[in-house]
């Protein structure tokens, strides 16, 4: 029976682009989830888009000198196509700027205000002096109070995942300046959770969400457990949705406020696009609303946000929060700051057909019931020993094989042996085993069950051996071909919604379009014949997949080396300034421009290479300690400067007679200062 199912993505943040973390957590699950639904025959709504308030974008902007808007409408953009050029089916991708989401989400607020949901309250709040501003949220980062962590946020708590208030925070200190902050009155609204206890009691504890993930209901458990109070849903901030009601200048909407409205607001912006009523999706009973989001959003989307609607009145309350647990890569967490990720718009990229190999390897791999890890060698294995090896290797062999034998015809099928029988009974029984783990929101399995079919396939053909068997028995080479090419078509239904680029390929590869009637999971659950004989399918077909070489998982391990490295250095200490020297000092250093004009290295000494350099008055030797940064034969003819009335010294029986100045980059190489920058400089001049 068709239903209607409203599913949302977590809106991501518009402070930065999307990476495999993100789209393991929420966007491929939840888009798994979609298509599985439309193709059933479900009435669909498929909501996302960018979240583009919140304190994260205001420190992005800062850092970057540019506008919070500026900030937004980058990441919006980059963010929107990935999705796009990843296949991500949403029905709507908004933002949370667009001025419906404004109007939604300032009425929405206005209703509360309006029935007393909230408590107004003249509190004393976080206040940076130096910075003349109030510390809401990522603007204050402090300890813990729940887990001890020292770099809590002061919304919410990374490492244990607690939402807070900020002036719960032990030790705060402002994000901005570093300042200890003072407190300050201000006046707030606050949604009285405390007063949504009971309900939520009811409906998480008591009600029949115990089939919700053990990971989502332990965590509402535990908050409810704790006891509920009263959170501030307004901020004194300048970037944001005004707070619409009197008394609110100057203050905005609290981000987590307006996020999750954003929700409704693109669910309209959806349906008056299209001409339908956005309300059955939000308000009907019979409405099934999914919510799809990381393990840190749970409170927000379990908690909070039912507390919302429910004081609103209107709306029903989502029927299952599916959350998943994080990834990491190559065993350490993603950090978009420390650029320690696979950004999704990089990949498509330098993957461009390979969209389906990562939504492959990350539900095969999925966080769902413990963080886990993305590594490139398991991306790598996964394409080229299941992608490759038994999806692949299966339909390329049938491809070849029917246009070899029958000019690409599906052959008429004779007499069934039991295991054509067997095979056929299998197929039948793969959509309901597929639907199953997809409905329990299992993609890893899921995703599994689909290659064992394909391992079946693969398993056929290579049993029945049509290759050997076509010298002595024609007639059984058509049954195993008509059959194996039925278990190619149950791939290519099956597959559309773990790997919708690949079903679409299969789909024109057996030239599905050509044919009748459509390719369904009922009709396979049926029995009903999908591919007939007598059907032609296509005469070359394009290989599925395509192996993955050494070389290429090497550079991208390269490029996250290239990252270690970059934070290593960022992190590393500058040498503190040494003890003032008087002018006089100074003076007595004669520096000089010279240049190399004969170079080797110095023998059994790993770090010297003895240098004869031209400093204008004379030619001189000098020792220097660059060999482990520089071959000989590449020094030779470079400007340097010179230090030139250092006392000479003796270095391994060599008299160095000055000293080349050189400077560190910040991965630790060594490089000259150096005085090309004016051709006119001659070798000699001093330097003042
Ligand atoms: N933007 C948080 C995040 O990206 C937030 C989700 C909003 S969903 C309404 O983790
Ligand atoms: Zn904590």
């Amino acid at each position: 029976m068709s239903k209607r199912i409203t599913i949302t993505a977590a809106l991501p943040y518009t402070n930065g682009p999307i990476h495999i973390g993100h789209l393991a957590g929420v966007y491929v699950p939840a888009d798994i989830y979609a298509r599985y639904s439309r193709l059933q025959g479900n009435d669909v709504a498929f909501i996302c888009g960018s979240d583009e308030h919140g304190v994260p974008i205001t420190i992005k902007a800062k850092k970057e000198g540019v506008t919070p808007q500026d900030v937004v409408d980058k990441y919006n953009a980059i963010i929107k196509q990935s999705f796009l050029d990843f296949g991500i089916s949403f029905d709507n991708y908004s933002r949370t700027s667009a001025k419906i989401h404004h109007d939604t989400a300032s009425e929405f607020f206005k209703t509360l205000h309006d029935k007393g949901e909230f408590v107004e309250e003249v509190t004393e709040q976080l206040y940076d002096q130096d910075a003349d501003q109030f510390l809401a949220d990522r603007f204050v980062v402090g300890t813990c109070p729940k887990c001890g962590n020292e770099e809590s946020y002061g919304d919410q708590c990374e490492s244990c995942g607690t939402s807070h208030n900020a002036t719960d925070l032990i030790n705060p200190k402002s994000a901005i300046t570093g300042a200890t902050p003072t407190l300050k009155e201000t006046k707030h609204w606050f949604l009285p959770l405390d007063k949504h206890e009971a309900f939520l009691k009811e409906w998480i504890l008591k009600g029949h969400k115990k089939d919700w993930k053990s990971n989502v209901y332990g965590q509402c458990k535990s908050w409810i457990d704790d006891g509920l109070r009263p959170r501030a849903v307004t901020r004194d901030l300048d970037w944001g949705i005004p707070v619409p009601v009197e008394g609110g200048k100057g203050k905005v909407l609290y981000v987590w406020f307006d996020a999750p409205i954003g929700y409704i607001s693109a669910t309209k912006e959806w349906a008056e696009r299209e001409g339908k009523d956005w309300e059955p999706y939000w308000k009907n009973e019979d409405t099934k609303l999914l919510h799809f989001i990381g393990k840190d959003n749970i409170v927000f989307h379990c908690i909070i946000f039912p507390s919302m609607l429910k004081a609103e009145g209107s709306y029903i309350l989502p029927e299952n929060v599916p959350a998943n647990e994080f990834l990491n890569l190559e065993g350490s967490k993603l950090s978009t700051s420390k650029n320690w990720a696979v950004w999704l718009h990089e990949f498509l990229e330098e993957f461009p057909e390979k969209q389906d190999v990562l939504r492959y390897v990350l539900t095969a791999n999925a966080p769902e019931t413990k963080d886990n890890d993305f590594t490139w060698k398991d991306f790598q294995a996964r394409n080229n020993n299941e992608l490759v090896a038994i999806f692949g290797n299966f339909v390329n062999r049938i491809a070849v094989l029917t246009n070899k034998y029958y000019d690409g015809v599906v052959p008429q099928p004779n007499r069934f042996k039991q295991v054509d029988e067997d095979v056929m009974a299998a197929l039948k029984a793969y959509p309901s085993v597929i639907a199953s783990s997809i409905e329990r929101y299992r993609f890893r399995e899921a995703s599994q069950e689909f290659m064992n079919l394909a391992r079946l396939g693969n398993k056929y053909l290579a049993d029945a051996e049509p290759w050997k068997v076509i010298k002595a028995d024609e007639a059984r080479v058509q049954t195993v071909m008509y059959v194996a090419l039925q278990i190619a078509s149950v791939l290519a239904t099956l597959s559309e919604p773990l790997l919708p680029f690949t079903s679409n390929k299969l789909k024109e590869i057996l030239k599905a379009s050509e044919l009748e009637w459509d390719w369904t999971w009922d009709a396979i659950t049926e029995g009903r014949e999908l591919l007939p004989s007598e059907h032609k399918i296509i005469e070359k077909a394009p290989l599925l997949f395509t192996k993955i070489e050494d070389k290429e998982m090497q550079a991208q391990l390269d490029k996250l080396d290239a990252s270690k490295k970059a934070n290593e250095s960022a992190n590393r200490a500058l040498e503190p300034q040494k003890d003032t020297i008087s002018f006089e000092d100074f003076a007595k250093l004669d520096i000089r421009v010279g240049t190399i004009i004969e170079a080797e290295k110095m023998p059994k000494a790993k770090k010297l290479l003895v240098l004869k350099v031209d400093i204008g008055i004379d030619v001189r030797t000098i020792v220097s300690g660059i060999a482990e940064s520089f071959k000989a034969e590449d020094v030779i003819g470079k400007r340097v400067t010179v230090l030139v009335n250092l006392a000479p010294r003796k270095l391994r029986g060599v008299e160095s007679e000055g000293m080349i100045l050189m400077t560190e980059t910040p991965d630790e190489q060594l490089v000259f200062v150096n005085p090309d920058y004016n051709e006119k400089i001659t070798n000699g001049l001093s330097i003042s």
